[in-house]
C-alpha cells in the first residue's frame, strides 16, 4: 500500500431542499470538522469539500410543496446551508453546488468518458409511468413496499429504513407520488452501469482489503450487497430537472443524482483550486484552507494520485452510494483513486423518537442558533459527546442541559477559570516560576501526555465520543490537581509550591486551547484570546507553552450554565411545533403522503342495502362509568327511542353530545357493552390523527329518515 502523503475529506451535499437538523449534523459535518481540523493543526496537507446537492427529484417535489420554483428553491437553501454550516464553524475549503456549470461540465465529461469506454449498456425497458401526469416515475415520484424489509415508504431508487438499493420495479405496490395514482408500465431507454461486472474487483478492494480497517457497519452493509449479488443500475432518468445527457438521442433525459451527486466532490475540489489560484472566494474559503501555492490544475493530484487518502463522510442511508456505486464508477474510468475509508454514522433520534423535518420533530440549525445565540460550541460539544457512532444515539434536551451545566461549567470552564482568577489574584496576571517541581508534576505532565495521545489515536479512528472525553480528561486533571494541591491555602504559607503548581496549571489551560480547538473552535479562540496565546506558537512535543513572566488577560467565563425554563421552552416548542404538523396533515387527499387507510374489498349493491341506516336526535348523553371512552345515549328514531354505547367519550363531552342529529346504523344486532344493551351504532368520519367528527345530515331531517 503506498504511503498518503494528502488527505481529501468529503461531508455528505446536503439537498438544497430544506433547512438540515442536529441528526445531519452529527452524522456527517461534525465529525468530518473535527478530524480535517486536527489534520491541519498538525501540519497535515488536507483539504475539506462539500456544497449543496440541487438535482434529483428531491428538489422539484418540495419546491411545489412550498409553491416556487426548483431554481428558487435551491438558491434559497444554498445560501441558508451554506450560511448555517458557517455559523457552526464547519470549516470547509470549498462549499460548491451542482447547478454550477462547472459540476454540469464535469458531470457531462464523466458520462462521456465512461460511455465512449463502454462503461454503459444501452437497455429499453419498461418503467413506470403517470398517465394522469404525463410523465415517468423516476426515485421520489414513487413510492412502495420495500422488497426486502416490507417498509411502506420506500422510494424508487432506494429503502431509508433498511438502506437497500433499489430499482423502482422492485418496489411491491407502487404508487405515483405526483397523483396517487397506480402506475402502469411504458418503455423508454436508459444507460446502465452494470456493477456485477465489478464484483471481482469490489470483492478484492473491499470485502479483503477493508475488512479491519472499516467501521463494522459500514463495511458489513457493504459486504452483504457484494454478496448478494449487484445487478446494473440505471444512471439516467426521464427527468426535466437535471444535468442533461450528453448523448445526442437523449433527450428529455438527465443523469441519475446519484450519479452526478458524488461527482459534485470533484466539481468542488476543481473550484477550490480555480479560486484559490485566481485569489477568488466565491465558494472557497480561502481562510480556512491551510494550501499554499496553488494552480488550477493542481485538483488532479488529489484525485487521481494513489498518494492520496479519501475519505468520506456520510450518514448511514449514503452508505451503497459511496462504498459500490460512486467507487465502481471511479474504478471503472481507470484514473481515480477510491475511497480508503467511509466513516457513516447512524442515526441521531430526538427525544426517543426518530428526527423528521417533515413531521417537526427536530432541532433544525438555524432554530438552535436562534434559542442559544454564541452557543454553537455547546451544540457541538453535546453531539460530538453523544454521536452515533456505532448505533442510532438519542438527543435529549434535559441531556443537553446536563452535559452544558455539568461538564463545560463545572468541569472545563471552572478549571479554566480558577487559573486565570488566581493567577491574576496571586500574580497580577503573570506566569509564575517553575520554582521546584516534584514527582506530583511529573505524575500530572503524564498524564496530560496520555490524554493527548488518546485524543490524537481516537480521532485517527474515528473516534469522535472517546476522543472528546480524553479531551475532558486534560480539564479533569486540571481541577483533580488544583483540588489536591490547593494554591489558594498554600500561598499564605508556601510561595514556591504555589508559584510551581499555578504554573503548571498555567500549562495545562494553554494545552487544552489547542487540544479543544477540533471540537468546540469558537472555544478554543476564547481561550487563546485569555491566556493571550496564539495557536501558531503552541508546541506539540513540550509541556511548557507559557514562559514565566507572560502576561494573561483579564478572566471571562466561557461557558454559562442553561437554566430549566430554556430546556423546558425547546421541549415545549418541539411539542407544539409537531402537533401543529400533524394538524396541518389533516388536508388529507392532496397530500400524498398521509397514510389514509386503503379502501376495503368491493361489495355489491345488495351488500349495502342490508343496513339499514337512519337519522335520528341525542335526548340523553352520559359518561359509562370505569370506562372512559364510552358514552351512553339515548336516541330518538321518531318510531322509538333507543340506548346506544358509544367509544366517542374522548372526542366529545356528554353535553356537547345532547340535542344533535346523527346517522346510526339502525338493524345493527344488539350487543352488551359494559353490561349495557347498546342497539345500533353511531356514524363516524376517522381523521388521520385518529380524531373522530360525527356523520350527520347538513340540514335538519326528520328523526327515523333513512339514508341511502
Ligand atoms: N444529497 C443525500 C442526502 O442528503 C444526498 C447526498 C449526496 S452525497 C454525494 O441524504
Ligand atoms: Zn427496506
Amino acid at each position: 500500500m503506498s504511503e498518503f502523503k494528502r488527505t481529501l475529506v468529503t461531508a455528505a451535499l446536503p439537498y438544497a431542499n430544506g433547512p438540515k437538523h442536529i441528526g445531519h449534523i452529527a452524522g456527517a459535518y461534525l465529525p468530518a470538522d473535527i478530524y480535517v481540523r486536527f489534520l491541519r493543526n498538525i501540519g497535515k496537507e488536507v483539504i475539506f469539500v462539500c456544497g449543496s446537492d440541487e438535482h434529483g427529484t428531491a428538489i422539484p417535489i418540495q419546491a411545489k410543496k412550498e409553491g416556487i420554483t426548483s431554481q428558487q428553491m435551491i438558491d434559497k437553501y444554498h445560501a441558508l446551508l451554506k450560511s448555517n454550516f458557517e455559523q457552526l464553524g464547519i470549516a470547509f475549503d470549498v462549499y460548491h453546488r451542482t447547478s454550477e456549470k462547472l459540476h454540469h461540465e464535469t458531470a457531462q465529461a464523466m458520462f462521456l468518458e465512461m460511455y465512449e469506454k463502454g462503461l454503459f449498456t444501452e437497455e429499453v425497458s419498461e418503467q413506470y409511468y403517470d398517465e394522469e401526469n404525463q410523465t415517468f416515475l423516476a426515485d421520489r415520484y414513487i413510492k412502495g413496499t420495500c422488497p426486502n424489509c416490507s417498509y411502506d415508504n420506500a422510494f424508487g431508487d432506494q429503502c431509508e429504513k433498511c438502506g437497500n438499493s433499489l430499482n423502482p420495479t422492485d418496489l411491491i405496490n407502487p404508487v405515483s407520488t405526483i397523483s396517487g395514482n397506480k402506475p402502469i408500465l411504458k418503455a423508454t431507454k436508459h444507460w446502465y452501469l452494470p456493477l456485477q461486472n465489478q464484483e471481482e474487483w469490489l470483492k478484492e478492494w473491499l470485502v479483503e482489503g477493508h475488512k479491519h480497517d472499516w467501521k463494522t457497519n459500514v463495511y458489513g452493509q457493504s459486504k452483504s450487497w457484494i454478496d448478494g449479488g449487484l445487478s446494473p443500475r440505471a444512471m439516467t432518468r426521464d427527468l426535466d430537472w437535471g444535468i442533461k445527457v450528453p448523448l445526442k438521442d437523449a433527450e428529455g433525459k438527465v443523469l441519475y443524482v446519484w450519479f452526478d451527486a458524488p461527482i459534485g466532490y470533484i466539481s468542488a475540489t476543481k473550484a477550490l483550486f480555480k479560486e484559490l489560484g485566481e485569489g477568488k472566494t466565491e465558494f472557497a474559503y480561502p481562510q480556512n484552507t491551510t494550501l499554499k501555492n496553488v494552480k488550477a490544475d493542481d485538483w488532479a493530484t488529489w484525485w487521481q494520485d494513489d498518494t492520496t487518502r479519501l475519505l468520506h463522510f456520510i450518514g448511514k442511508d449514503n452508505i451503497v452510494f459511496h462504498c459500490i456505486i460512486f467507487p465502481a464508477m471511479l474504478h471503472s474510468t481507470g484514473q481515480y483513486i477510491v475511497p480508503d475509508n467511509v466513516p457513516a454514522n447512524e442515526f441521531l433520534n430526538l427525544e426517543g423518537d426518530k428526527m423528521s423535518t417533515s413531521r417537526k420533530w427536530s432541532v433544525e440549525m438555524e432554530d438552535y442558533f436562534n434559542a442559544f445565540p454564541g452557543k454553537e460550541d455547546v451544540l457541538r460539544y453535546v453531539l460530538t459527546a453523544i454521536a452515533p457512532e456505532t448505533k442510532d444515539a438519542d438527543f435529549s434536551w434535559k441531556d443537553f442541559q446536563t452535559r452544558n451545566n455539568s461538564e463545560l461549567v463545572s468541569i472545563l470552564g471552572n478549571f479554566i477559570n480558577r487559573v486565570a482568577v488566581l493567577t491574576h489574584k496571586f500574580y497580577e496576571g503573570k506566569v509564575p516560576a517553575n520554582v521546584a517541581p516534584t514527582e506530583k508534576e511529573t505524575d500530572l505532565i503524564a498524564e496530560i501526555k496520555r490524554c493527548q495521545t488518546a485524543i490524537a489515536e481516537n480521532i485517527e479512528h474515528f473516534k469522535f465520543r472517546e476522543a472528546l472525553f480524553e479531551m475532558m480528561n486534560i480539564a479533569r486533571a486540571g481541577n483533580k490537581y488544583l483540588a489536591d494541591n490547593e494554591p489558594w491555602k498554600t500561598v499564605k504559607t508556601d510561595q514556591a509550591r504555589t508559584d510551581t503548581v499555578m504554573f503548571h496549571g498555567l500549562q495545562i489551560a494553554a494545552h487544552l486551547a489547542w487540544w479543544m480547538e477540533p471540537f468546540i473552535p469558537y472555544t478554543a479562540q476564547k481561550l487563546y484570546g485569555l491566556l493571550n496565546f496564539e495557536k501558531v506558537n503552541y508546541q506539540f512535543d513540550a509541556f511548557v507553552q507559557l514562559q514565566s513572566g507572560h502576561e494573561i488577560s483579564q478572566p471571562s467565563l466561557l461557558f454559562q450554565n442553561i437554566e430549566d425554563d430554556i430546556i423546558q421552552l425547546q421541549l415545549d416548542n418541539l411539542k407544539q411545533k409537531s402537533e401543529k404538523k400533524a394538524i396541518d396533515n389533516i388536508a388529507p387527499a392532496a397530500n400524498s403522503e398521509a397514510s389514509l387507510e386503503p379502501l376495503k374489498p368491493q361489495i355489491t349493491f345488495d351488500d349495502f342495502s342490508k343496513m339499514d341506516l337512519r337519522v335520528g336526535t341525542v335526548l340523553e348523553a352520559e359518561k359509562v362509568e370505569k370506562a372512559d371512552k364510552l358514552l351512553k345515549l339515548k336516541v330518538d328514531l321518531g318510531f322509538e327511542q333507543r340506548t346506544i354505547v358509544s367509544g366517542i367519550a374522548l372526542d366529545f363531552t356528554p353535553e356537547s353530545m345532547i340535542g344533535k342529529q346523527i346517522t346510526i346504523l339502525a338493524n345493527l344486532a344488539p350487543r352488551k357493552i359494559k353490561g349495557i344493551e347498546s342497539n345500533g351504532m353511531i356514524l363516524m368520519g376517522k381523521n388521520l390523527d385518529g380524531s373522530l367528527k360525527l356523520i350527520a345530515p347538513n340540514e335538519l331531517a326528520d328523526n327515523g329518515a333513512t339514508v341511502a
